[in-house]
Order: structure tokens, then sequence, then C-alpha cells
């Protein structure tokens, strides 16, 4: 058992039976160009993110956690993208237009993949998921339950999208889950801020927070 200071509690957790869930650090999301662009957003805000997931990435790997990268992204079709999805907003482009980073959000596209940084490895899980929760439409719940996973290390974009999303979706589905700070961020900073008090609000209401530091001292 690994035990880590956290908020509101300190958080348990026995490697063998934990997975880290990397939300959707995906070029078009990082990367000048992409959906998150189109959106209107500063992705630079994005890029301390980046080295803060390389290194709970490996030290997850280093303690033996599984790690699951989801992806936001759709079929060339677009079979899978409500147009309730695809027709929200004024974006600059939408969801399957021709981008500099390719099709955007497109499945196989150059901007659906992954930041070079973070490219999964053999043994790690990828999940292509359609909505912004990642249980949607995705067959991670069976990948947890085939592997009895009880614990989720949380990480990624964006902090009050589709990671606050996919975090409320696996506590309620009995999931005890911890989002490490320094690896998560948003377009917004007073969003991040406010959902991860949110979260660990009435005593841990959705799951644990924790720093990357708080990581790093428990070995
Ligand atoms: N727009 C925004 O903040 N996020 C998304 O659309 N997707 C994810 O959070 N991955």
């Amino acid at each position: 058992m690994i035990t880590l200071q956290a908020q509101p509690t300190p958080f348990s957790f026995d490697p063998a039976h934990t997975a880290l869930v990397m939300i959707d650090m995906q070029r078009d999301f990082i990367e000048p160009g992409g959906f998150g662009a189109t959106l209107g957003n500063d992705v630079s805000l994005l890029a301390p993110v980046v080295p803060a997931a390389a290194a709970l990435i490996a030290w997850c790997r280093a303690h033996g956690v599984l790690v699951i990268h989801t992806q936001e992204c759709h079929a060339p079709d677009l079979s899978d993208c409500p147009p309730a999805k695809r027709l929200r907003g004024k974006p600059s482009l939408r969801i399957g237009d021709p981008g500099s980073m390719g099709r955007i959000l497109i499945k196989g596209e150059p901007g659906a993949g992954f930041v070079p940084e973070l490219l999964p490895q053999t043994g790690d899980v990828v999940i292509a998921k359609p909505g912004k929760g990642a249980f949607y439409g995705t067959p991670l719940a069976q990948e947890l339950q085939s592997r009895g996973i009880t614990h989720l290390i949380f990480g990624g974009v964006t902090t009050e999208v589709c990671v606050q999303t996919t975090m409320r979706e696996a506590n309620d589905r009995g999931y005890e889950c911890l989002i490490i700070e320094e690896a998560t961020g948003s377009y917004f900073p007073e969003f991040k801020a406010s959902a991860l008090a949110m979260i660990r609000a009435q005593g841990g209401i959705v799951g644990w927070t924790a720093s990357l530091g708080d990581v790093r001292s428990a070995g």
C-alpha cells in the first residue's frame, strides 16, 4: 500500500489495483491550430501540464500503476459525433473541418494524437472517447473491471470539462479518485481552482486532490 498526503485526508492505494487515467493530452487541445484554439482559447496556458503529466506517468510506471490514456476524437464519417456537439457555439473550425493539424478531433489525424512527450507505451491502455466523460461510449468500465482496478489517479485536460466529468462518472461507479494538481490544467485558471475545490469539499464528495510533491514524497 502507498499512502500520500492529500486533501481532505490522506489517500491510500494498492498500486496493483490502481490506474492513472490521463485525460486527452492531445495536440488538438495543447497546440495552436487545434480544437482548443478553434474555440478561442489561449492554448499556451496548458503547456505547463505536459512536463507535470510526464512526471506523473513516470512515477506511476515506476510504481506499477497501470497507465490509461484517453483521447477525445470521432470517426471520420462523424457517425459518433452528435450534431448538438458539432454545431455548438461559434468556433473558427468545427469538428471534422480541415485544420493545420488535419481534420479537427478526428481519429487518426495528427491533431487528435497525443503530444510527443506523452506517447503511450506497450502495456498502456488507450481509450478513444466521443464524449467529455471517458465512460460514455467506451470500453473503459470493462477495462477497469477486468483488471480489478479500485482506485484511480487523474491528470490531463481540461480540469473542469473532460477531467472533472470523468472523475464524477468514476466516483459514481464506486472508484476512489485522486486528482494531481500540476498534472491537470484549464484554459481558465479560475475554473481549475474551482473544480479542485469542488472535488475535495464536503469530505471529498467527488474525491481527493494532491500535489505532485505529495506524490513524490510518498516514495
Ligand atoms: N473545451 C474544453 O475545455 N475541453 C474539451 O472540449 N475537451 C476536454 O476537456 N478534453
